[in-house]
């Protein structure tokens, strides 16, 4: 089973002109990008996520402020990262469910390898907890 981790994207400037940082397939993002979308404003106090995905695989970004994240396995082994920078982001395959937190500034940047599809989503842990 594929497991999640943490990309580096380069950080291409200076800190005197600002830096830009790339997002390519065939390079660092390991599938077709089909679907970008982002989430913004989201109370410190709220958990987002509480679900699984089927098929989706995303990657990542933390654009501005501080997420944190937990992934469990089917199997329950479990990942955390803390995304403060926006020259970093996390690979997530599927079958993995998450949980996020957010600092109220936050904002995540999710590529996507699939179109919206809510069959795609495991919304009840214990039935992701049985899901092969
Ligand atoms: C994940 C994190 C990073 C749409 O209508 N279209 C879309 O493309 C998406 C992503 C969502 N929605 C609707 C479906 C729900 O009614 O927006 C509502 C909230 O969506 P969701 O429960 O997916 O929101 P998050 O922030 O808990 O999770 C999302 C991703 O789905 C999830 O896989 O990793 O962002």
């Amino acid at each position: 089973m594929k497991k999640p981790y943490q990309i580096q994207f380069e950080q291409i400037g200076a800190p005197h002109l600002g830096y830009i940082s790339v997002a390519e397939i065939q390079d660092n993002i390991p599938f077709e990008i089909k679907r970008v979308y982002w989430t913004y404003f989201t109370p410190n106090h709220v958990e987002r996520g509480n679900h699984s995905h089927r098929a989706l695989e995303q990657v990542i970004i933390c654009v501005a402020g501080t997420i944190y994240f937990e992934f469990e396995s089917v199997g329950g082994e479990t990942f955390e990262f803390e995304l403060d920078e926006p020259s970093q982001g996390i690979y997530v395959p599927s079958g993995y469910w998450r949980r996020m937190k957010f600092s109220h500034n936050a904002v995540l940047v999710c590529m996507a390898s699939q179109l919206y599809d809510e069959a795609d989503y495991i919304r009840d842990y214990n039935e992701f907890k049985k899901y092969i």
